[in-house]
């Protein structure tokens, strides 16, 4: 098939997810168009099958705020009918879902018929999508979407829950590749965060307030006053600056080593012994899956859709949002007896296994042949 792929090009998980798939479909022989407005990040080696087209936005006087939309939807239309896309699958429906709505009036109009499959993430529904400013168009868009996919059953029935929504919504989980995040043996990365064989705990996010890396500190702190311990933070986003600040004001600096964006996520899950994902919100959870892929147990809040992937005693712990001395209790009885921690590892990697992107990514395919035999 042709394929158009939308999303947003960043370290967001829904770009991360939009790519990983396409790159996947390319594998598979299909043709894979990419439309964004940057190289996607983990778009980053040549592959046949595989085309970047860049929205340009051209700027003019006149706009306090260029059209992003009107430019994005032309585009759309240009790989439509010059590469002759068999389908558009947009991930995040604000505003990809309502620029493929209109995309599919334009070359409809010119005689073409070009389904749209709206793949929804998490803050496009539980946060952004919801603002009465935002809703109307993400409620229609949706709605108007030839399939829409959510990520996890949480997701699902919020989406219900917060919009009149008149179709059905397939769940489709996130995915892994167990090949890449398959733990490996780097000593000598893990003797130069940890040179005296101190336990590493990791946190990746966007720094969002969704987040709530506050607590990956406070979680950390606890831990640190009973053993030794580093704790890695993967990642950039609006709330670093406070977070730095809050590290030197409880005396954590030496322990805590800010990594920026990594690309090679793998090396760092490799050399970690737990997750902290204490989110307020989490549609999925997709850098905790990559961690449990790699044998790290994964402690978290219960938000969203984490039950669904993180299991309470068997890949990690959950615990209420907020709850920083649950957390890091739990992780204190972690990593005081190898036993359970070598138990959680397994139960980790077992639960990833079903989350192997060779289980997944057929579920699009099967997805996308019965809308192109509808539409
Ligand atoms: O986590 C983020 O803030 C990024 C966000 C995105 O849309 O890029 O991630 C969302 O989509 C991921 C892929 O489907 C999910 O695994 C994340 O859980 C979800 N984030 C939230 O719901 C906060």
């Amino acid at each position: 098939m042709r394929i158009g792929i939308v999303c947003y090009p960043t370290y967001g998980g829904s770009g991360v997810l939009a790519t990983e798939l396409g790159k996947a479909l390319a594998d598979k022989g299909h043709m894979v168009h990419f439309i964004t407005y940057q190289q996607p990040v983990r778009l980053n080696a040549f592959h046949a099958n595989i085309y970047y087209h860049e929205v340009q936005v051209p700027t003019y006087p006149l706009f306090d705020f260029p059209p992003y939309e009107s430019a994005l939807s032309s585009t759309m239309v240009d790989v439509i009918l010059n590469q002759h896309l068999d389908l558009l699958h947009v991930h995040y429906a604000i505003p990809h879902a309502s620029t493929a709505y209109l995309a599919k009036q334009i070359v409809g109009k010119q005689g073409r018929v070009v389904p749209f499959i709206t793949t929804l993430h998490g803050t496009d529904i539980t946060l952004v999508g919801k603002d009465k400013t935002y809703a109307p168009v993400v409620s229609f868009s949706i709605n108007e979407s030839d399939a829409i996919t959510a990520v996890s059953n949480n997701l699902r029935e919020e989406t219900y829950k917060s919009f009149q929504i008149e179709k059905d919504i397939e769940v489709i989980y996130n995915f892994v590749d167990l090949e890449r995040f398959k733990r490996r043996d780097l000593a000598h990365f893990r003797q130069a965060i940890a040179p005296n064989g101190e336990k590493i705990l990791l946190h990746v996010s966007n720094f969002r307030k969704v987040k709530r890396v506050p607590d990956v500190v406070k979680v950390f702190q606890r831990v640190r006053q009973q053993l030794p311990a580093k704790l890695l933070l993967v990642g950039d986003g609006p709330d670093r600056p406070t977070i730095e600040c809050m590290c030197r004001e409880l005396h954590l600096c030496d322990d805590i080593r800010f990594v920026g964006k990594q690309e090679q996520l793998e090396d760092v899950m490799s050399i970690s012994d737990l997750f902290l994902l204490p989110s307020e919100y989490e549609s999925f959870g997709l850098a905790a899956l990559e961690a449990m892929a790699s044998q790290v147990p994964v402690l978290s809040s219960n938000a969203g859709g984490l039950p669904e992937v993180n299991i309470h005693g068997k890949t990690g712990f959950l615990s209420p949002v907020g709850d920083v001395a649950g957390m890091a209790a739990h992780a204190v009885e972690l990593l005081s007896d190898e036993n359970k921690l070598a138990a959680l590892r397994k139960g980790a990697l077992e639960q990833a296994q079903r989350f192997h992107i060779s289980n997944i990514v057929p579920q699009y395919e099967a997805l996308y042949e019965r809308v192109r035999e509808k539409a």
